[in-house]
């Protein structure tokens, strides 16, 4: 019964140990980890971004707003098809694009505020 501590300070040690590593995992977590619904007023959610692959037509361009109008196909973790109008970040993004193109573009999703990041004609 002499060795009764030795053996409780290595289980405390090792639940530290434990709690350290966990602890560190946590921070650890990329800024792409999916979980697009999972917080959507969290402020963690507020400033991880994610970003969409999308492949569409181009209905409409407002290069004023700016936005553009797009036919779009299924955008896997996001939506189904449709067509919809979108803001885009930035307007230059619609230089060269024309109504009726086939487009492979981006769309950035920051809790449910959708904008287009990327436009590439196909
Ligand atoms: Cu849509």
């Amino acid at each position: 019964m002499a060795n009764k501590g030795e053996p409780q300070m290595t289980r405390i040690l090792l639940y530290v140990f434990v709690c350290l590593v966990l602890a560190g995992c946590g921070n650890n977590k990329t800024p792409q980890a999916p979980t697009p619904a999972a917080s959507p007023l969290g402020p963690a959610a507020a400033v991880e971004p994610r970003s969409y692959p999308a492949v569409g037509i181009v209905k409409a361009i407002n290069p004023k707003t700016p936005s553009i109008e797009i036919l779009h196909e299924d955008v896997e973790g996001l939506m189904p098809g449709m067509q919809m109008e979108f803001d885009v970040s930035d307007a230059a993004l619609l230089n060269g694009i024309a109504v009726n193109d086939h487009i492979d573009f981006t769309i950035e999703d920051r809790t449910g505020i959708m904008k287009v990041t990327a436009i590439k004609k196909k």
